[in-house]
């Protein structure tokens, strides 16, 4: 029953919701002769949050439902009415989830503790309404912008469990056994090999550590593993990526196995074989050696004959048997030594690689220039970004205050002087997203005063340029909060989500 209910493995996609529409309207009052614009903005759209959550055990869910949004915003209406924000979607994932970009493999965000957040698809912006376009020298905008539309995203999850101790061993060697009598799992148990069938997590309280606090120790029972799993014999090496990340490895070997050819020595070597083909790094931890059954006829002599040849060796060998329950005290104060120990060493992280980093719940890579110039096939010349695009997209281009206000915004970006410098002229095509435009560059051939008013509006609607343009290159690096620098580039105060009545 439970090979289907546990997925490590799947790709999704996912997209926010669009922004909202901001408004057209005019203030009419019976005793107001000239109402102004008072249309409100759009809502921003919803995003889509991966979020690390402790009781969720799989991808399961995300499996079956992989096509996953957040809601759109609602649009702004009259009398300044900002829409409502559109709802996040908030997914939950195991702790030990790894996000990467489906295409590139870019690992994007590793959710390893309970209640982090990794915003997987951003929602659109919502788009202003005309009483934001309004200044002195525009006093009767007759546009507002569009919500800002956004695409899907697709994802790959993978799943890698945070444990402490990864318990590996032959089929029906006892391992889910001796977790069920170490913590308060209860894996299943039966006499035939193959019973556990996805790995499972087991909390062990270990003893007192060395300044007598109790540490609690997360061990993972991964199905069995046989000779050959690396070339996918059994259930091959599949699971073996949910030991990678374990602090330490518990060896069980069992003292009486029945097939002939194998006895706990040579099962300790084929192992790790088998591990180290599948990642040579995992015999690079620190391991225990276990030999279980020692309740068995013979099964006692036999671990100890084992246990003194392979101590001879250099490992440490515990003698127990999770039926009797001999020897688990034992080995559940080692454990706890050891854990302890490494757990010091790393800084209790839980995480043996990337430890450190694991704060760092949003990768982003450096920004690159805001946009770039380049040619189509039919000789037009292409403006890609995903600003300048974004621009163009909310902007109505049949109106033509709409296309004046992209102008400015387009010149003041240095989009106008990066295609002169790459040999535009007046009269040839610009594509801008979806957007075909004449190259019109320049005011020069305007009378002096329509020039310097144009300016003017322009300087009035982005007042916090200035501190847009230091905030962009002070956010360069990693971990750039993109919200805050993107509403500070439109020099708007940033719209709260609205009151729920309105427009809802
Ligand atoms: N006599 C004896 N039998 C044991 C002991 N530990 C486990 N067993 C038995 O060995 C069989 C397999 O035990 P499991 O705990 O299911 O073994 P496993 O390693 O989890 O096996 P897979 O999940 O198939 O990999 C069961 O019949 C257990 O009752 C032990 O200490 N003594
Ligand atoms: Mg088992």
């Amino acid at each position: 029953m439970d090979a289907p209910s546990f997925v490590d493995e799947c790709t999704i996609h996912v997209r926010g919701g669009n922004g909202g529409n901001g408004a057209v309207s005019f203030r009419r009052e019976a005793h107001v002769p000239r109402g102004g614009p008072d249309g409100g903005d759009g809502g921003d759209g919803g995003d889509v949050i991966l979020a690390a959550d402790r009781n969720t055990t799989s991808l399961l869910d995300l499996h079956r439902a992989p096509h996953r949004r957040g809601r759109d915003g609602i649009h702004g209406s009259g009398m300044g009415k900002t829409g409502a924000s559109g709802d996040d979607a908030v997914l939950r994932v195991p702790l030990g989830t790894i996000v990467r970009d489906l295409d590139t493999g870019t690992v994007l965000a590793d959710l390893v503790r309970d209640g982090q957040r990794y915003t997987a698809a951003r929602g659109g912006r919502g788009g202003r309404g005309n009483a934001a376009f309004a200044n002195r020298y525009r006093r009767v905008p007759r546009f507002a912008e569009h919500g800002e539309k956004v695409r899907e995203r697709a994802l790959r999850l993978e799943l890698k469990l945070i444990a402490d101790v990864g318990l590996v061993g032959f089929p029906s060697a006892g391992k889910s056994s001796l977790v069920g009598r170490l913590s308060a799992a209860t894996p299943r148990v039966e006499a035939w090999p193959f019973t556990t069938l996805t790995p499972h997590l087991g909390v062990m309280r270990a003893g007192d550590t060395a300044d007598g606090t109790p540490i609690d120790v997360v061990l993972a029972d991964v199905p069995g593993l046989i000779e050959g799993a690396a070339e996918g014999k059994g259930l091959g090496t599949r699971f073996l990526r949910h030991i990678e990340r374990c602090l330490l490895l518990l060896h069980v070997l069992d003292a009486m196995p029945f097939e002939p050819d194998r006895d706990p020595v040579h099962d300790l070597a084929a192992l790790r074989g088998e591990l180290g083909r599948h990642d040579p790094d995992l015999l690079e931890r620190p391991q225990l050696v276990v030999i279980n059954k020692v309740d068995l006829p013979d099964g006692r002599a036999m671990a100890e004959l084992v246990g003194d040849q392979l101590g001879t060796a250099g490992e440490e060998v515990l003698e127990v048997s999770a039926v009797t329950g001999e020897g688990l005290d034992r080995l559940r104060y080692r454990l706890g030594e050891l854990v302890a120990a490494e757990r010091a060493r790393l800084g209790d992280v839980r995480v043996a690689e990337g430890a450190g980093e694991e704060e760092v719940v949003l990768h982003l890579g450096p920004r690159g220039p805001d946009f770039v110039v380049g040619r189509t096939d039919s000789g037009a010349y292409e403006v890609s970004g995903e600003r300048v695009e974004r621009w163009v997209q909310m902007l109505p281009l049949e109106e033509p205050g709409a296309v004046r206000y992209l102008q400015g915004r387009l010149r003041r970006a240095g989009v106008e002087k990066a295609l002169v410098a790459r040999g535009a002229r007046v009269g040839d095509d610009v594509v801008i997203g979806d957007a075909v435009f004449d190259f019109d560059p320049d005011l020069d051939d305007l009378p002096a005063d329509e020039r310097a008013e144009i300016l003017a509006a322009e300087a009035e609607d982005d007042p916090d340029e200035a501190r847009s343009a230091a905030a962009t290159d002070a956010s360069d690096g990693a971990n750039a909060d993109v919200a805050l620098d993107d509403d500070l580039e439109d020099g708007r105060d940033d719209v709260e989500a609205a009151d729920p009545e309105v427009g809802g």
